[in-house]
């Protein structure tokens, strides 16, 4: 759903950022200007547990793939879930922009990964800075994923069309 309204409404959201920036002062006039972004990321493993005593362990399963994890009640009665996240998982460019990821991985050995659509594969590892280039050249929303932890672990660039 969201997709899509990006996808269809991508001129008016560049508008209303373009306007937004201006209000802020940060360009001189509605059109953005291509731009250097330099853009920090992590690849994190967000995790919680509890005790069946406090709360039941859940009776559906999580989507298949090593994206998620729900771990069964040990002897103590304690449960856990985990999940593979980009964060950010979302970045937002305007077409033209000579773009910098800077990806720190923390969690996790490696993730190797790509933005399908950009035809750019990297692998991001534990302790180590992945720095990603490319120019926006394409508008369009890309998926960025890893290959290892899905379904969670994929993100959305969006490039926002020039004019
Ligand atoms: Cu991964």
């Amino acid at each position: 759903m969201f997709r899509h309204s990006i996808a269809a409404g991508g001129a008016a959201v560049r508008l209303a950022l373009a306007a937004a920036l201006t209000t802020a002062g940060l360009t001189g006039s509605a059109e953005a200007a291509s731009m250097r972004r330099i853009i920090t990321m992590v690849a994190v493993e967000a995790k919680g547990g509890t005790t069946v005593d406090k709360e039941p362990f859940p009776s559906a399963a999580l989507p298949e793939g090593k994206g998620y994890e729900l771990e069964a009640p040990n002897a103590e009665g304690r449960w856990e879930v985990s999940t593979y996240r980009w964060e950010p998982n979302q970045i937002i460019v305007n077409q033209g922009d000579e773009v910098m990821l800077e990806i720190l991985g923390v969690n996790g050995a490696e993730h190797p990964s790509m933005i399908v659509g950009y035809d750019i594969n990297f692998t991001v590892k534990r302790g180590q800075l992945t720095t990603v280039t490319f120019t926006a050249d394409k508008a369009g929303v890309f998926e960025f994923r890893c290959g290892t932890h899905q379904p969670s672990m994929v993100g959305e660039l969006i490039v926002l069309p020039g004019s």
